[in-house]
């Protein structure tokens, strides 16, 4: 994963509807990540009944939920959080590259917009400053999330 982050500025949230999953894998990497995304959703305006959270228990799953969240009537955008690091997850490139393709096939199908948010790490140090270090990716993913939900607004008109 580069560490060049994208500069644009963030649209505001409030008028959106967001379903966040999160995977139970690697439980305190996965929670770091999921404050900092909470974090930057609020603070670009979003509402906390505009926002549903659901856990599943890894990022093999993400797809799937994420897809029943795309599907309630309101959601914009959608954002899958999960942590696979290498050297601890034998079949780590086999779930990377199953959750990514799955994830964009949600988007495809559905129309809304799904941000991946799952963490692919070489190690353990790594994976800790992604989720909850000095590389804000929750961040990242929570601005990345709203820009697409604002282009989705704007181009379904
Ligand atoms: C089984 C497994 C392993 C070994 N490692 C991870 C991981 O590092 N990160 C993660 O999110 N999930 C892992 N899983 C669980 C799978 O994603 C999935 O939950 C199970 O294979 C059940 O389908």
């Amino acid at each position: 994963m580069s560490l060049a982050a994208p500069t644009s500025s963030v649209p505001s949230g409030a008028a959106f509807t967001i379903g966040v999953v999160a995977a139970c894998y690697n439980p305190r990497l996965v929670d770091a990540l999921l404050a900092r995304v909470q974090a930057g959703l609020k603070a670009a305006g979003v509402k906390s009944k505009r926002l549903t959270v659901v856990r599943v228990p890894g990022s093999n799953e993400l797809p799937v939920a994420a897809q029943l969240l795309a599907q309630r009537r309101k959601t914009d955008v959608v954002i899958a959080l999960g942590v696979l690091i290498r050297g601890d997850t034998i079949h780590y490139e086999l779930i990377a590259g199953a959750t990514t393709e799955a994830l964009q096939r949600v988007a495809l199908k559905t129309g809304v917009p799904v941000i991946n948010g799952v963490i692919v790490a070489e190690n353990l140090a790594q994976a800790q400053q992604r989720c909850g270090g000095r590389i804000d990716r929750g961040a990242e993913f929570a601005a990345a999330a709203l820009v697409m939900a604002a282009l989705k607004r704007k181009l379904s008109r």
